[in-house]
């Protein structure tokens, strides 16, 4: 990997114009492991990234350091061409979403990411399977190399990880913790930065507990299927973590589904477990994720998906 680093350094040195982009629908770790590369690439070597993002960004993200540095990808002129495209925490090609013509038509391409990636776009991969998070990564990168980076970067790399960590619960080792134990002590306050997360509008939060209100249970309460229409999705915010983490705090609860009507026939399906793996029902709707957290996208009808998931967890 050291080699790679050297490389990747290298080639933001000789660059002159650098683009950097995550996912379509950046999450925590998509739009802060952006920024924080940004910073990074300004304070260490005094240039100025543009970093463009496709679909939503998440309210409770609005005030994340930097936040007003990232641009719509619209707002763009796609036919520009970089020195250098940087691509972080995609998974797969489908998932860069309306930046990826500036990435294809740039001179040089970087991915670095931490999904398991069958579908590569770099010149240069710097991949880590077992990084919790883009953030992550990005902070091993800069400890190898003796970058600097100020507080709001540090705020940002803690954000990444607590984003995709689920605030550490996923945590398969101690280095998601000890980063962020590392980042404590070099000054970032955690409670300021949920304090900051804590920025959802009344009709997201209202929407929320609405949903949660509604939940219908199976297999003697075993299974919780909670249910956002077309109506609520529009009101939703980010993924709906806040409506499964709720559920989850509920006595003898197991599994817990959360259908999201995206479109009248497409929905999103957010599927965990408090100890057997549900990866293989991800699966078989042609998802994928974690034992304990994954997800899918069905299109069918709303009534017909949740059918089908209510009969999927039969016997489990
Ligand atoms: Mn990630």
């Amino acid at each position: 990997m050291a080699s790679k680093i050297d490389v990747f350094i290298d080639k933001i040195k000789k660059s002159k114009s650098i683009l950097i982009v995550g996912h379509k629908n950046p999450d925590g770790d998509s739009l802060c492991s952006v920024l924080a590369l940004a910073g990074i690439i300004k304070q260490n070597f005094g240039k100025e990234p543009v970093c463009l993002y496709d679909g939503n960004i998440p309210d409770y993200l609005d005030k994340v350091p930097y936040r007003d540095d990232i641009i719509f990808c619209e707002h763009f002129n796609l036919s520009v061409r970089f020195d250098l495209a940087i691509v972080l925490d995609f998974g797969t090609v489908a998932h860069i979403g309306g930046a990826l013509p500036l990435v294809k038509n740039s001179a040089f391409r970087i991915e670095i990411d931490h999904h398991k990636n069958f579908d590569h776009i770099g010149d240069l991969c710097i991949n880590k399977e077992t990084a919790s998070s883009v953030g992550e990564v990005l902070y091993e990168i800069a400890k190898s190399k003796d970058l600097i980076y100020d507080k709001d970067v540090a705020e940002l790399i803690t954000v990444s990880i607590l984003t995709d960590t689920g605030n550490f619960k996923y945590c398969q080792t101690g280095k998601a913790l000890r980063i962020v134990a590392d980042l404590v002590d070099k000054g970032i306050y955690i409670k300021n930065i949920t304090d900051k997360l804590n920025n959802k509008p009344w009709k997201t939060v209202k929407t929320e507990a609405a949903v949660v209100a509604k939940t219908e249970f199976f297999y003697d309460r075993k299974l919780a299927v909670a249910i956002v229409d077309a109506k609520d999705y529009k009101n939703l915010d980010g993924r709906g973590d806040i409506i499964l983490g709720l559920l989850e705090q509920t006595k003898g609860i197991e599994y817990i589904v959360l259908l999201k009507q995206q479109k009248i026939n497409q929905i999103g399906i957010s599927f965990r477990s408090r100890e057997k793996s549900i990866l293989h029902i991800a699966e078989s709707f042609g998802g994928g994720g974690h034992p304990c957290a994954a997800g899918a996208v069905a299109f069918d009808s709303l009534e017909n998906v949740k059918k089908q998931v209510i009969k999927a967890f039969k016997g489990q």
